[in-house]
C-alpha cells in the first residue's frame, strides 16, 4: 500500500482534509458528521488542536475509525495528542517561531510514544503566517506569525533543505484572512515537497483558489464546526 505521503506526492487529485479538534467536537454527533465527510470530496481526516484534554484524541479516533475508510492523520498541538490508533502523524516543527519547545522540545518528548508505533511519521515544517487575527497557535506557542513574503518563502525552503517532507502554511484556525494565493504560489515555486494550506478557508471558491495557487492539500476545520451545511457545497 502506498504511504500517505507518497499518495499526496504522486496523486493528481486535490486533497481535502477535514480537521477535527477533539476538544471542540461533540462525540454525540460523530456518526452523522462522519457520514457527511464520507459523502464529500474529503480525502483525509486530520485530528488535532492547540490544547486538547488527555485521552480526548484516543477517544475521538476510536469512535471515528470504524466509521470511515479515510486515512486519519494526527495534527498534534503537543505530545499529549500522539495516538497510535491514527494512520499517520504530521511530525510538526514550528519553524516560523523561535520557541525551542515547539521547534524540537515536544518532538523529543514524543519519541517514547513513537519509537514502537506503526504510525507513518511525516516530518513537516509548520509555518504560521499572519491571518489578521491572534490565533491559539500563536498564544499557546508564544510565537509570532510571519508577515513578509520573502521570509515565508525562505522559511519553507530552509525546512525543505533540513529534510522536511511537507510544508504546512497555516493562517491559524478561524483566521480572518487565509494564506494568500501570492504566498502559496511563491512558496510552491521554491519547493519540491508538497504543500498543505489551512486556516480561514470557508468557501468552495477559497478552496479552489488555494489549489490553483499550488496547494496539494487544503485543510478545513472551522467552516464545518460552525456550519455542517458547508458539506453540501463539497459533496461528491
Ligand atoms: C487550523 O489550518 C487549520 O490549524 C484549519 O483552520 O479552522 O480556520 O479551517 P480553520
Amino acid at each position: 500500500m502506498k504511504s500517505i505521503l507518497q499518495h499526496i506526492k504522486t496523486s493528481e487529485k486535490r486533497n481535502l482534509a477535514v480537521l477535527v479538534d477533539p476538544d471542540k467536537f461533540n462525540l454525540e454527533k460523530t456518526s452523522q458528521f462522519i457520514d457527511k465527510v464520507n459523502n464529500s470530496i474529503a480525502t483525509h481526516i486530520f485530528i488535532g488542536g492547540s490544547i486538547v484534554d488527555e485521552n480526548a484524541t484516543e477517544t475521538l479516533i476510536s469512535v471515528i475509525k470504524p466509521l470511515t475508510g479515510l486515512p486519519i492523520v494526527l495534527f498534534p498541538g503537543d505530545v499529549i495528542q500522539v495516538s497510535e490508533q491514527a494512520d499517520a502523524i504530521l511530525f510538526l516543527s514550528l519553524v516560523s517561531g523561535r520557541n525551542p519547545e515547539y521547534l524540537i522540545g515536544q518532538q523529543v518528548k514524543s519519541v517514547s510514544k513513537l519509537r514502537n508505533s506503526n504510525l507513518e511519521i511525516i516530518p513537516t515544517g509548520y509555518v504560521l503566517v499572519d491571518g489578521k487575527k491572534e490565533t491559539s497557535t500563536q498564544k499557546v506557542t508564544n510565537t509570532e506569525p510571519l508577515t513578509k513574503l520573502q521570509e515565508i518563502v525562505d522559511t519553507a525552503k530552509a525546512s525543505e533543505l533540513l529534510g522536511m517532507q511537507l510544508i504546512y502554511l497555516e493562517a491559524g484556525s478561524g483566521a480572518k484572512q487565509a494564506v494568500s494565493s501570492e504566498i502559496i504560489n511563491a512558496v510552491k515555486i521554491e519547493i519540491k515537497i508538497p504543500l498543505i494550506v489551512g486556516g480561514g478557508i470557508r468557501s468552495k471558491l477559497a478552496i479552489e483558489k488555494a489549489f490553483n495557487a499550488g496547494a496539494n492539500v487544503v485543510v478545513i476545520g472551522t467552516a464545518f464546526e460552525e456550519d455542517e451545511s458547508f458539506f453540501e457545497e463539497i459533496k461528491r
